[in-house]
């Protein structure tokens, strides 16, 4: 019933969504991609309690497309979805397969690395929001 993902191989974990700048580069991936990607989210155990797989957090606060969740016990994984400027979370099957994206902890990176990754995520956005555009 789990997503079919190859994270842990590389010593990490699906993607989960604690701030809205992870949102907003998530968002900025899956459009990139023209799809939807699986976030590390589930409400297998307990139907309408989403909780993060990899902690077994609540999940707060929450970014639902409108309309969603609306799969009950047949949408139980969490992703991020949409079309056009619309883009947010959607329970859909764990059995379906969509893109991913691994997240890993860096907690040993020197100030200087972490700057470095800001600058070449923001770099990122800005190049995709470029791109968007007509
Ligand atoms: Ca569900
Ligand atoms: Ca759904």
């Amino acid at each position: 019933m789990q997503i079919i993902n190859n994270c842990h191989l590389k010593g990490s974990r699906l993607a989960t969504v604690t701030t809205v700048d992870e949102l907003n580069l998530l968002i900025a991936y899956s459009r990139s991609k023209g799809a939807g990607i699986w976030l590390d989210g589930n409400d297998i155990k307990n139907e309408g309690k989403w909780i993060w797989s990899n902690n077994n957090t609540p999940i707060h606060p929450t970014y639902w497309h409108h309309g969603e969740p609306n799969g009950k016990r047949t949408e139980n994984c969490l992703m991020i979805s949409g079309s056009g400027d619309s883009w947010k979370w959607f329970d859909d099957s764990c059995k379906r397969s969509h893109y991913y994206v691994c997240q890993k902890n860096m907690q040993n990176l020197s100030e200087k690395q972490c700057l470095g990754l800001k600058d070449l995520l923001d770099e990122l956005i800005k190049c995709k929001q470029h791109c968007k555009k007509p």
